[in-house]
């Protein structure tokens, strides 16, 4: 009999997580950037990439967009997705790779340069058209790295004129999610760099600006959970960025640094309703520095998936009784249970009874894909930060 009930395959049936396009291509730390035989030259081998995690997972059927590393024909790149079985998915907007963005995009003093951030928006809003695209994801690299250096309450001012701009332009069911971050690029002050600034700035816009939660993105220590569950209370969890870290944005495979964190954050997830729920996308962003890219990110939505069947195994009525009772440790144990049951032998069986591979990661392997790709990707630039 398996451990899991009607319930539980129901929900892991329905689960998707949406891919980074920018996953696929080359990426590196400040030092280094290394290049692999076979990474993508543009925006339409990335999708084919993609494509294959979707396949050997059923997992992933949507893939964001970077703008403008991913530039191209976007009726061409939405057919060619779909003709490899997946769906454009996020647009997100890049302020941060522009010598006029120094000193700042959204909250730029220059009206100039502001105005220009701002239309680099509205432009990724045309782009999010053409895609059929419904989220635009917003995370902005500004601030400031000395005492004094900054108006910081006149930036908050300028950042919420631009954001309501932009916020404006959207139209039907399109959305915007404002991602946060607690430093870098700068080091001293950061715009937007907690949820409650972001929650701050999508409040004063309505209904259809939401928060974006990247699980790097917070002081080593932070209770990931805590904001996952405030969020939710508060109807403002638009999506999650998922990766893991050990010390920094790493942007490591998500599962990877802290199982135990992935599976407090996923169980509060279902607890607040989050799970399966439109409202909230889970995507990936990573990146595959010295790892293959294509099982890279296999492995990340086997992770997702893994935690997520052990944090439906929670019993929640044993647990809501022992937290009534003030039983600490049988509420503690509870959660525990479910977090040691290691589900992959049942998670390959029902793999099996769905047609699909039982160890998807071997049967990439086996497919020959990557020696493929190595193959026919000769000449062109192999696609990296900034393309
Ligand atoms: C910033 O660190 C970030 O998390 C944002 O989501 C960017 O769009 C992404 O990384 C890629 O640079
Ligand atoms: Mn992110």
């Amino acid at each position: 009999m398996s451990i899991f009930n009607a319930d539980h395959l129901a929900a892991l049936a329905q689960q998707s997580i949406e891919l980074p396009s920018w996953a696929f291509g080359n990426s590196g730390t400040r030092f280094k950037v290394y290049g692999t035989p076979g990474t993508p030259r543009d925006p339409f081998e990335k999708i084919s990439d993609a494509a294959q995690v979707h396949r050997y997972t059923a997992l992933a059927p949507t893939v964001a967009l970077h703008i403008p590393w991913d530039l191209s024909d976007f009726t061409a790149l939405r057919a060619h997705a779909e003709d490899n079985g997946v769906a454009l998915g996020t647009v997100n907007s890049n302020t941060f790779q522009d010598d006029d963005y120094k000193f700042g995009a959204l909250t730029h003093e220059d009206e100039v340069i502001r105005r220009k951030a701002i239309d680099h928006h509205l432009a990724c809003i045309d782009v999010m058209d053409a895609t059929g695209s419904r989220d635009l994801k917003i995370w902005l690299a500004e601030g400031s790295n000395y005492p004094g250096q900054a108006d910081m309450r006149g930036r908050q001012d300028r950042l919420h004129d631009s954001l309501q701009q932009i916020y404006e332009r959207l139209s039907g069911d399109q959305r915007m999610v404002l991602e946060y971050k607690f430093f870098e690029p700068s080091f001293y002050h950061t715009d937007v760099p907690d949820w409650g600034t972001s929650y701050a700035q999508v409040a004063a816009l309505g209904e259809r600006a939401m928060v974006c939660l990247d699980t790097g993105h917070h002081a080593p220590g932070t209770n990931i959970e805590f904001i996952v569950m405030q969020l939710l209370r508060l109807g403002k969890l638009g999506s999650f960025d998922f990766n893991s870290r050990f010390y920094a944005d790493d942007d490591l495979i998500v599962g990877a640094a802290d199982p135990f964190q992935l599976f407090r954050i996923i169980f509060e997830v279902i607890r607040g309703g989050g799970l399966n729920n439109p409202d909230v996308a889970f995507m990936l962003d990573q990146c595959h520095n010295v790892e293959d890219k294509i099982p890279g990110q296999i492995r990340s939505v086997l992770n997702v998936q893994e935690m997520t069947a052990r944090a439906l195994l929670v019993d929640r009525e044993a647990l809501a009784a022992a937290q009534r009772s003030g039983d600490v440790l049988a509420a503690n144990a509870v959660f525990m249970d479910a977090f040691y049951t290691d589900v992959r032998p049942a998670l390959a069986e029902w793999r099996e009874g769905r047609g699909l591979p039982a160890d998807p990661m071997a049967a990439f392997a086996a497919s020959g894909y990557l020696q493929k790709i190595a193959d026919d990707r000769v000449g062109g630039v192999q696609a990296g930060w900034g393309a």
